[in-house]
């Protein structure tokens, strides 16, 4: 009974910790490399993505929601949707970022990009094999893995439905769990979507903010579906609705612009160059041409642009 009691005090003692450290130090488990922080996370997408409150919104509560679930009955499956510049890559690395101890870098976080991976649509049925056999061989590793589909648009049509199976609710097959996992697609299609509706609300004179995301979920799953080069063209992962949510981001307006450029002013020590803010602003594109409403693209140029007027 002693010995019983004192090897449960051990356990709940910090002693405990100095195991797991020390088996942590031998093993690269994703178990030791798993170490999310939600806080983190929360305080990156409010304080670093601007413009943005729907995906700010969503991405902090679907992810604490499913992390907060020891076992999830499915995986958590988020769609991000709109023009370039826009934050959804940003958004998708600082997913990576704090759930796990070694960040982007970590084993457990897997991009695909089509252009470098499924390069030639007629090798889609060679692809899917692919895909189908590492999403397993990776499930088996690390239950916890991240799986992040960039630039989705030129995803040969047909290559991701071979993922239905993992996205759905019923699989736990030979003690792999394919509930625990997070699936990233990230697209421009659903664009024009988005943009009309920034755009109404604008004309409008309406706050950004009363923009909601009941207005746009359901025309971006229609658009995404019938476009065809979504990469979820007629795809059977949208008619078994197994994407958890889509996030829509919306087309960014001068203001937002100029708080990219002093971000990332700040974080190259010249905070205080208000000159450069305004030159860098000032030299994008915004549309419609009436109006003027929309950078069009985005703060992709800001780093470019800040190397040529600072
Ligand atoms: C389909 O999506 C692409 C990529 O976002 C977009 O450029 C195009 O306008 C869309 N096509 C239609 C018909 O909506
Ligand atoms: C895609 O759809 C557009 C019209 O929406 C059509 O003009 C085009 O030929 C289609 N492309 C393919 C590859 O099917
Ligand atoms: C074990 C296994 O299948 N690992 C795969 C995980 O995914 C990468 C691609 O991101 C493959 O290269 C690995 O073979």
């Amino acid at each position: 009974m002693l010995a019983v009691l004192s090897v449960l005090v051990l356990c709940f003692n910090p002693a405990c910790c100095v195991f797991q450290k020390l088996y942590c130090t031998i093993s690269d488990s994703c178990d030791c490399d798993f170490k999310p922080n939600i806080r983190d996370l929360e305080w990156d997408l409010y304080k670093n993505v601007f413009g943005q409150h729907l995906a700010q919104d969503i991405v902090s509560e679907e992810v604490a929601k499913f992390l907060q679930n020891k076992s999830p009955d499915r995986p958590l499956v988020l769609s991000f949707h709109g023009s370039t510049g826009t934050g959804k890559t940003m958004v998708s690395s600082m997913l990576g970022n704090h759930l796990y101890g070694s960040a982007m870098s970590s084993p457990y976080v897997h991009q695909f990009v089509p252009t470098l991976h499924f390069p030639s649509a007629q090798l889609v049925n060679h692809y899917r094999e692919e895909l189908r056999s590492w999403v397993k061989g990776n499930l088996t590793e690390c239950a916890r893995s991240v799986f992040i589909f960039d630039e989705m648009e030129k995803m040969p049509p047909g290559l991701v439905d071979v993922l239905e199976p993992f996205l759905g609710p019923s699989h736990v097959v030979f003690r792999t769990n394919y509930r625990k996992a997070i699936y990233v697609f990230i697209s421009t299609a659903g664009e024009e979507v988005i943009n009309k509706v920034a755009l109404e609300n604008r004309q409008a004179g309406r706050e950004r903010e009363d923009i909601k995301l009941s207005d746009l979920q359901d025309a971006i799953e229609k658009a995404v579906y019938n476009n065809n080069t979504s990469g979820f063209f007629h795809s059977s992962i949208i008619q078994q609705n197994l994407i958890t949510r889509f996030v829509p981001f919306l087309p960014l307006s001068r203001c937002h612009v100029e708080r990219c450029v002093r971000s990332q002013l700040c974080q190259r020590g010249s905070c205080g160059r208000r000159d450069v803010v305004e030159a860098a602003a000032g030299d994008m594109l915004y549309a419609p041409v009436q109006g003027q409403y929309f950078s069009t693209t985005g703060c992709k140029a800001v780093p470019a642009k800040i190397n040529f007027f600072l």
